[in-house]
């Protein structure tokens, strides 16, 4: 039921964020009389950030609300709509309303870890430097593309790379058409117009890439955030992980952009079906391959392997061979492993002939 708390908030709201999607998510909420509608804007451990469109506050979640979504493996995240209660005189979020995009991964344990939500477009932050890896990148956009989220890829410190706009022309090269590439010096504030068409009011960004690539820069930038912004170690040119948290802040063009801590790994949380989909060049070219079930692997008459290029082709295996391994029991392992070792043992009788 729309309560008039909720009702009345919605204009406000829209200046962090809420679009009408989201309002009706909000909407669908079964609120009380006492409930305020709120985004979070950080997390702290226990104690979050939530922002009314006016201002915010420091408020914890009811218990009830985080035992509900841990059950279903989920979590609050930068970025949820919440319903916050006034009780005794303090906050608590008491509702969470449905997100509409959530980006998470896989932790090491094989939990779901939920970064941001309801994110319209991710920002996938590479530096022109040492950290340029295509590989990564592809990674990247699959695993944001299976979240229904659009993927830009920025490619910063273009202002000391060498050669910039071959290093554009070689990432344009590799994806799939339709993918925005773009090089900027993330302390200009030339990036915020490179930027613009993501940039509109109610659209929420998040930055994601590995430290020291200038997402902390390029947060300041778009929304004088004053967000700590790291060196580099000396050496191997990695960052040193100086932003700890995710955090939202308004950007002036009135979008909202969500800085994060740097990704060390990236698991995806998806299925290897929702992966293989957003290769969408490779799916088209399957369509021509002379088997029908090709792997695109050694089969004879394989349209993929003639037409794809071949690194972005053991990419898109090695993806899907993670994600199967994540999906699979213990007792799947053990005989997949046993598969293959029966293959090995085959080819390596053949070769000795
Ligand atoms: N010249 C130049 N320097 C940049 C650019 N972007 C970032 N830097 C510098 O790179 C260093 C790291 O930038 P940060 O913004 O802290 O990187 P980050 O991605 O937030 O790193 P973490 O918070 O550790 O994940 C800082 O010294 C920045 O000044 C850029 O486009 N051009
Ligand atoms: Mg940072
Ligand atoms: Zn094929």
């Amino acid at each position: 039921m729309l309560h008039i708390a909720i009702a009345t908030a919605i204009d406000t709201l829209r200046t962090i964020g809420l679009n009408n999607l989201g309002a009706g998510k909000l909407a669908a909420l079964d609120t009380t009389a006492t409930m305020r509608p709120m985004r979070i804007t950080a997390i702290h451990g226990e104690w979050m950030t939530v922002h009314d469109g006016h201002g915010d506050r420091q408020a914890r979640a009811l218990p009830r609300l985080l035992s509900r979504l841990d059950d279903e493996n989920d979590a609050l995240a930068v970025g949820d709509w919440v319903a916050v209660d006034d009780l005794n005189g303090e906050p608590w979020i008491a509702l969470r309303a449905m997100p509409l995009t959530q980006v998470a991964r896989r932790a090491n344990d094989g939990r779901r870890q939920v970064l941001a939500s309801n994110i319209d477009t991710a920002l996938l932050v590479m530096g022109l430097d040492l950290d340029f890896n295509i590989r990564r990148l592809e990674r990247y956009i699959a695993t944001v593309q299976s979240a229904d989220i659009v993927p830009v890829v920025v490619l910063t410190k273009a202002d000391i790379a060498g050669d910039a706009d071959g290093k554009v022309a070689e990432v344009q090269r590799r994806l799939p058409a339709g993918i925005a590439v773009l090089a900027i010096n993330g302390l200009s504030d030339a990036a915020a117009t490179a930027l613009q068409p993501w940039l509109g009011t109610g659209q929420t960004l998040c930055l994601l890439g590995a430290s020291g690539t200038g997402k902390s820069t390029l947060t300041n930038t778009l929304a004088a955030a004053g967000q700590d912004t790291g060196g580099t170690r000396k050496g191997d040119g990695r960052g040193k992980h100086t932003t700890t948290t995710r955090s939202l802040h308004r950007c002036a063009s009135g979008a909202c952009i969500i800085d994060t801590p740097g990704l060390r790994t990236w698991r995806p949380d998806a299925d290897e079906r929702t992966l293989a989909a957003t290769f969408d060049d490779i799916a088209a070219l399957a369509q021509r391959c002379q088997f029908r079930d090709c792997q695109h692997e050694l089969e004879p008459g394989c349209a993929v392997r003639a037409g794809t290029d071949p690194d972005r082709l053991a990419n898109y295996h090695k993806l899907l061979r993670d994600a199967r391994r994540v999906e699979q029991t213990p007792l799947d392992r053990i005989a997949a492993r046993a598969k293959w070792k029966a293959i090995e043992r085959h080819l390596r009788g053949k070769g000795k002939r």
